[in-house]
């Protein structure tokens, strides 16, 4: 899969990209992760600028339509091996539909992202109106720019990707992947005790169906006091969608 990112800030990611999983899938040519500076496709002046104040007011300063429309035209002609129709073009902003683990995995299929990150309030209107991007948000609340933000959708869409993780199970059973909608139960791992905190009783007895029955339960209480949107109770916890 083919990631395309679109910044003023490409260096943001230079940490992200060259550790762990990230890092082990692009060696493996499993993802291929592009950056574009947009300052390139700034005018060719001294300054190179690519913002200008909002028309009709208002504080801070927008990315301006021509180099965003421009640059995201010749990043999508940069392969040619995959059709335009199969690259979904994404915009991070506080006003797009929630992220969450169906759209992860819907991400996934495809064969091309492009992520688009704004800075300052954000893009011209007409970015959105020319590109038609989905506009994606990955929380109620306001990061500095997008590039936060396409970090988590490319960490939660690679690790959707077949061979990615070394056990090719371990995300089958996580919260929120298909089916599952609770939260998951503790887990503890050795030492037995520490500080007089102990390893639940039945965790170490090695009956299996008490261990299951335990994790079940755990996980439907922890989902009820914490999350209880996510078992069909609307009045809690922002399920802003
Ligand atoms: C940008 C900003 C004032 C936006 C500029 C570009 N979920 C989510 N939270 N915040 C973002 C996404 C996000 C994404 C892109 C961004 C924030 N800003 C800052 C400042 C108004 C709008």
């Amino acid at each position: 899969m083919r990631f395309d990112i679109v910044t003023l800030f490409p260096a943001i990611f230079d940490g992200y990209l060259s550790q762990g999983l990230l890092e082990k899938a692009i060696q493996r040519e499993l993802v291929d992760v592009q950056r574009h500076n947009l300052r390139d496709w700034a005018p060719d002046t001294p300054h190179r600028p690519v913002d200008d104040k909002p028309f009709g007011g208002g504080p801070g300063m927008l990315i301006q339509v021509e180099p965003t429309v421009r640059c995201v035209e010749d990043v999508q002609a940069m392969e040619t091996s995959s059709p335009p129709g199969s690259t979904r073009r994404i915009v991070l902003t506080p006003q797009g539909k929630r992220f969450d683990q169906p759209m992860a995995e819907e991400f996934a299929t495809s064969q091309r992202l492009m992520l688009l990150c704004g800075r300052y309030e954000g893009f011209d209107q007409r970015v959105m109106d020319i590109l038609q991007p989905e506009e994606v948000s990955v929380g109620d609340f306001v990061l500095n720019g997008g590039e936060v933000a396409a970090m988590v959708i490319i960490d939660a869409v690679v690790r959707l990707l077949p061979g990615v993780l070394g056990d090719e199970q371990s995300n089958i059973d996580d919260s929120f992947s298909r089916g599952n909608r609770l939260l998951e139960f503790p887990q503890y791992t050795r030492p037995r005790e520490f500080r007089g905190h102990k390893v639940p009783d039945v965790l170490l007895g090695g009956n299996h169906a008490a261990i299951a029955k335990w994790r079940a339960e755990q996980s439907h209480q922890r989902t009820l006091q914490r999350r209880s949107d996510l078992l069909g109770d609307q009045t809690d916890n922002n399920p802003s969608k």
